[in-house]
């Protein structure tokens, strides 16, 4: 089989919509009859829906809607209509591949068993001439929750490397911290039912309706039944248009908006004291810090005009009850943390929290966004939100896995960080799966550099993505509808997703894969699953008393209560055996499962109080000057999902937004000479691509905004920085400098030539 070129598109002509379209209904009536359903969930968003992949000659074939799961009730957006022709798609590995220069597509293809073997011996060299933490490993929350417990488990115990991250380092850390520091635990503290009733809906940095499609659902329902909507974001996004209140936040300066709402919130005491007093700690520090956050001052920094931070303050101020969301906006920030500290400050003061239609939650990102975060693929971290640093929780996984504690690895180090390290010759080996970073990290000339200078390295992966293409061997891994486990979807409700078919040709499912690098090297101890059941079921036990307690989840209750939201332990403060602990759809409320086992509040501390932190506002890392007047800031569209590795290959997803667009606002294209359609080159400090101008009166006029799915010189993330947060290590995705200049159609884009 040819290498598939991810950029060339006469290869998407053969899943074009017109053949979309035919295969869409196979389930409709006329149908050939030997086609089944199965329920199982969407493979892209952290909304997780419910979908019926319709089946037929092992093939997805098209799928139906899936009415009965609760969540979405059948709903779905662009992307999960379209999902189904990922499968049996020309560009599916279906074998190992080797880097091979004489081969005309730079790769040919070997046995599956020899790729094994030859990671396995380039592993075991790399581990013996420059010790175990120079081989890294890099994961995704894409992976189910066992798959992402067994990397943890293969890097900590089989290669006892410190070095693994995932790249939910590039989404979810920020508000990982920010939870752990206010709340001790870190997950949507309601079920979306709660968004529903709320009189006030506080939506930051969040592009719902085409990010969180299913949530616009929620939110119009909310808006049906009176509720007042306002939206923080430098973009007017389709539901900011229909928001009560809009404030256009100049990008990376949310902090000190979140302080000067609670400045007015103090100065006309539209504050809840008695669940302050009760319920929280550190108000009074914070109560002093925002004195300085004046009405002016705020204005001042944040471009928002004085009014509408008042009008702001008095609707979420005396909302009787209330739902702040937020997503990425506020959180792919150098000051990620202290953007969703300030955010949750405003819940805290408000005492909105932990009763029905009183709720917060951060907007999860990849499909395992919230699983895949919890069980030991985070560089400092072990199953069931464990700490690696701490010796009691070491001293649980290690007995669980039957090894001395002093044998695990200490933390290591973020994914960014893994590729610094390969500057500094501490990281001379890397296995990837699941994560496509020569597209999706910042300043990405340096990690195509560093791809170059790796001693040997291995991805597995579906699909021939722009980062595989650096590799020495290639792995042909398994699709989402070739394997069964579990996903703890954006609500904190664990899931189930069903095996439609099997691996095609050489391809297998992720875990066999890593268990048979573990056998070749010798080191097969723990790492002998028969299926992802039994994976899952050593999980319930790691995370037994840890935070994210899986220990009463079982498959068949997930399928029984479409759903379980952890905590749901296996037994009860007493000692008792629970297995019919329905779980914990709303986290922090009175009486709930933590308070109980606690004897305190709700609150994950030992006082089971909340904390206030005192959120500081620091400017973004790059900040405008002469040679760089403008903002860049970046993001999606609805119909691309993350590095684009999937949905550029389904041809009506394509259709939707062939290219990435510069999106200008008319006063600033003005300025240049730039209009619609036209070409600009945009440049940073460290790279530049040119696009097409997208004219829109949408957006800030001092920051341009492109999405960042595209490859190679369309990619966004030539031009972004690489300054990260120092608690969360996130990247500062949403803010660097840049300066634009009116272009000709760039050269490549004549003859199509492949990129990279
Ligand atoms: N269609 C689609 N849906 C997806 C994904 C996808 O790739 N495509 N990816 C999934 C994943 S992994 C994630 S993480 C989520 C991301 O979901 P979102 O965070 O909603 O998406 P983004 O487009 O990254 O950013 C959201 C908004 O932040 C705004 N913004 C930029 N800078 C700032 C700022 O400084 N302050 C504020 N308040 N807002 C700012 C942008 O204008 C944008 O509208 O989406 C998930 N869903
Ligand atoms: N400029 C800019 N950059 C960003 C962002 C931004 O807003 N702006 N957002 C960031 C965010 S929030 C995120 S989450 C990252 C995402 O960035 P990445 O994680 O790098 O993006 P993906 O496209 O998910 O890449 C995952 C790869 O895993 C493969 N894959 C998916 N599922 C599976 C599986 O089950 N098994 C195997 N073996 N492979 C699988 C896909 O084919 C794909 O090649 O991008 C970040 N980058
Ligand atoms: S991409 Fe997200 S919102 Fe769209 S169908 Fe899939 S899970 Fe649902
Ligand atoms: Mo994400």
């Amino acid at each position: 089989m040819p290498i598939p070129d991810p950029e060339n598109l006469a290869l998407l002509d053969a899943f074009g919509p017109h053949r979309a379209y035919e295969r869409d209904r196979a389930q409709a009536p006329g149908a050939p009859a030997d086609t089944h359903l199965v329920k199982t969930h969407c493979c892209f968003c952290g909304q997780q829906c419910g979908i019926q992949l319709a089946v037929r000659d092992n093939a997805v074939v098209g799928f139906e809607p899936w009415y009965d799961f609760p969540f979405n009730k059948g709903k779905l957006c662009p992307k999960g209509i379209k999902r189904y022709l990922q499968n049996q798609h020309p560009d599916r590995l279906v074998h190992a591949y080797a880097k091979d220069a004489s081969a005309p597509e730079g790769f040919r293809a070997l046995p599956y068993a020899a790729a094994i073997a030859r990671v396995a011996s380039e592993i075991e060299r790399i581990q013996t001439q420059h010790g175990a933490d120079a081989f890294a490993v890099l994961t995704g929350a894409s992976l189910t929750t066992e798959k992402a417990y067994l990397m943890g488990k293969f890097a900590h115990m089989t290669l006892r490397t410190a070095n693994i991250d995932y790249n939910g380092r590039l989404c979810m850390v920020s508000a990982g911290a920010g939870n752990k520091k206010a709340f001790g635990v870190d997950r949507a503290a309601n079920p979306w039912d709660d968004i529903l009733g709320a009189e006030v809906l506080l939506i930051a940095g969040a592009n719902i309706a085409e990010c969180a499609p299913i949530t616009t659902d929620y939110v119009w329902q909310a808006r049906e039944r009176g509720a007042r909507i306002i939206v923080v974001d430098p973009r007017l996004t389709p539901l900011a248009r229909t928001a009560d209140l809009f404030l256009p936040v100049k990008p990376g300066r949310d902090v000190a908006l979140f302080n000067g709402i609670l400045h007015l919130m103090i100065e006309n005491d539209w504050l809840d004291r008695a669940f302050i007093d009760e319920h929280t700690v550190g108000f009074e520090a914070l109560a002093e810090h925002v004195a300085e956050w004046t009405p002016a001052r705020t204005a001042e920094v944040t471009g928002i005009a004085e009014p509408l931070i008042r009008q702001a303050a008095a609707m979420w101020g005396q909302a009787r009850t209330s739902f702040l969301m937020h997503a990425r906006g506020i959180e792919h920030h150098s000051h990620g943390v202290q953007n969703v500290l300030g955010a949750i400050n405003l819940v805290l003061a408000s005492g909105r929290i932990g009763r029905e239609f009183c709720g917060y939650a951060t907007i999860t990102g990849q499909g395992n966004g919230q699983g895949g975060r919890e069980h030991g693929q985070k560089c400092d971290q072990l199953p069931g939100g464990r700490d690696l640093g701490d010796p009691e929780h070491r001293a649980y996984i290690a007995d669980v896995w039957g090894m001395r504690p002093d044998e695990l690895p200490q933390p290591g180090v973020d994914a960014y960080e893994i590729f610094r390290k390969v500057e500094r010759d501490e990281v001379r080996g890397l296995l990837s799966i699941c994560f496509n970073p020569v597209v999706s990290l910042p300043d990405n000339n340096f990690i195509r550099a560093m791809l170059d200078k790796l001693e040997f390295y291995v991805a597995i992966d579906f699909f021939m993505n722009e980062t595989a293409r650096y590799a020495d061997v290639v792995l042909p891994g398994s699709l989402h509808e070739e394997d069964e486990g579990t996903v703890t979807q954006t609500e904190g409700r664990v899931i189930k997703i069903n095996k439609a078919v099997d691996c095609p040709g050489e391809a297998r499912q992720d875990w066999i894969i890593i268990q048979d690098i573990a056998r070749a090297l010798g080191r097969e101890r723990g790492l002998t699953f028969a299926n992802p059941e039994a994976i899952f079921d050593e999980l319930r036990v790691a995370s037994r008393g840890g935070l994210c307690d899986y220990s009463g989840i079982t498959y068949d209750k997930i399928e029984r209560q479409y759903g379980v939201f952890w905590p749901c332990p296996d037994t009860d403060p007493d000692g008792e055996p629970c297995p019919d602990h329905p779980g914990t759809p709303r986290l922090f409320e009175p009486g709930s499962w933590n308070s109980v086992a606690r004897g305190a509040g709700p609150f994950y501390f030992a006082d089971g109080k909340a904390r206030f932190n005192v959120a500081r506002y620091a400017p973004p890392t790059e900040v405008v000057d002469d040679a760089f007047p403008i903002i860049l800031t970046t993001g999606r569209v609805v119909s691309q999902f993350l590095s684009g590795a999937q949905t550029r290959r389904i041809g009506p997803l394509v259709d939707h937004q062939p290219e990435p667009r510069v999106e200008i606002h008319p006063r600033l294209a003005e300025r240049f000479g730039i209009a619609h359609d036209d070409w600009v080159r945009v440049s940073s400090r460290r790279g530049e691509c040119t696009l097409q101008a997208n004219v829109v009166r949408t957006i800030r006029p001092d920051t341009v905004f492109i999405p960042y799915h595209w490859a190679g010189r369309k990619s966004v993330n030539q031009l972004t920085i690489s300054a990260q947060d120092p608690i969360s290590k996130i990247p500062e995705f949403k803010v660097c400098a840049v300066k634009l200049e009116k272009a000709t159609a760039p050269a490549y884009r004549a003859d199509l030539e492949p990129q990279q």
